[in-house]
């Protein structure tokens, strides 16, 4: 079998030209792991790593022995297509889940995204509250967003609501939320911290002044919802330019929603 046919690979090019083409991938911004499936993992679990396993500061036994396709550091994502074996890796998480091996890729040399605990931390969480659903993570610098962090308070339940007074399909797409998080030092242990502890609630999370990450079982999905909350945020933003909301989807109609998709959205966003 050979890896570069994976569907995963395919998925990953794909998305990552739609996010070049959405000005959301300038320079090495942005990075994505998917969780293999069980027969995407199938040829490296007799495989031995020549590389040296590369300790993690946290354990996550709930991804023993799971392998990972992600985006190496430092790549641009208008390349993968053209160099997916250089800008993509295979990693595998040991027995204990405090290390990992590099299985497949990286092939001029490099290694897994700076955000690799953000990233293997939410898929701990998430794999444990989706039942196993979720598989992909999105990290990327979603231009609208990123504007409104500097002009909304950073707080889950008002960017939640905002984004939701936007559009019908806001709340239907995204009933769980958008988790907002204070400015923290891209890469750091902190911020994989703060941020996985926020994907037991919700799928968004919301980086101020940086980006946003996104999970779900597939990059279609977890695309759609990144492009679906950051068109909110467009038009949030055209409004405040135009002088402000005369009007809005009301708390009531917000709740007529949730009843007619039969969706259960975050209690404090609709109050
Ligand atoms: O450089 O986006 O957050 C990749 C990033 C770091
Ligand atoms: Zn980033």
């Amino acid at each position: 079998m050979n890896i570069l046919d994976f569907s995963s690979i395919d998925d990953l090019k794909r998305i990552s030209r739609e996010i070049c083409n959405k000005g959301w991938g300038e320079a090495n911004g942005g990075n994505i792991s998917i969780r293999l499936t069980g027969e995407e993992q199938a040829p490296f679990q007799e495989l031995q790593s020549a590389d040296e396993e590369t300790s993690l500061p946290f354990a996550i036994p709930e991804l023993a022995g799971e392998s990972f396709l992600v985006t190496g550091t430092g790549v641009f994502f208008r390349n993968i297509s053209a160099f997916p074996q250089e800008s993509l890796g295979i990693v595998r998480i040991n027995s204990r889940g405090d290390g990992y091996s590099t299985m497949w890729g990286y092939s001029a040399g490099g290694r897994p995204t700076s955000e690799m605990s953000a990233h293997l931390l939410s898929h701990a969480v998430r794999k444990k509250v989706s039942s196993g659903r979720d598989r992909v993570i999105i990290h990327t610098h979603t231009t609208n967003l990123i504007a409104l962090s500097f002009v909304l308070p950073l707080d889950t339940a008002v960017i939640t609501r905002e984004l939701w007074e936007m559009m019908s399909e806001c709340l239907m797409l995204f009933p769980d939320g958008i988790g907002v998080m204070d400015w923290m030092v891209p890469g750091s242990l902190d911020i994989g911290l703060a941020t996985s502890h926020l994907m037991e609630k919700h799928r968004l999370i919301l980086w101020a002044h940086h980006g946003i990450l996104g999970t779900g079982p597939n990059m279609e999905q977890v695309f759609g919802l990144i492009e679906t909350a950051d068109k909110a945020a467009e038009m949030l933003l055209k409004v405040m330019a135009a002088g402000g909301k005369k009007q809005a989807i009301s708390a009531g109609q917000l709740r007529e929603l949730a009843e007619a998709f039969n969706v259960d959205p975050l209690k404090e966003a609709i109050t």
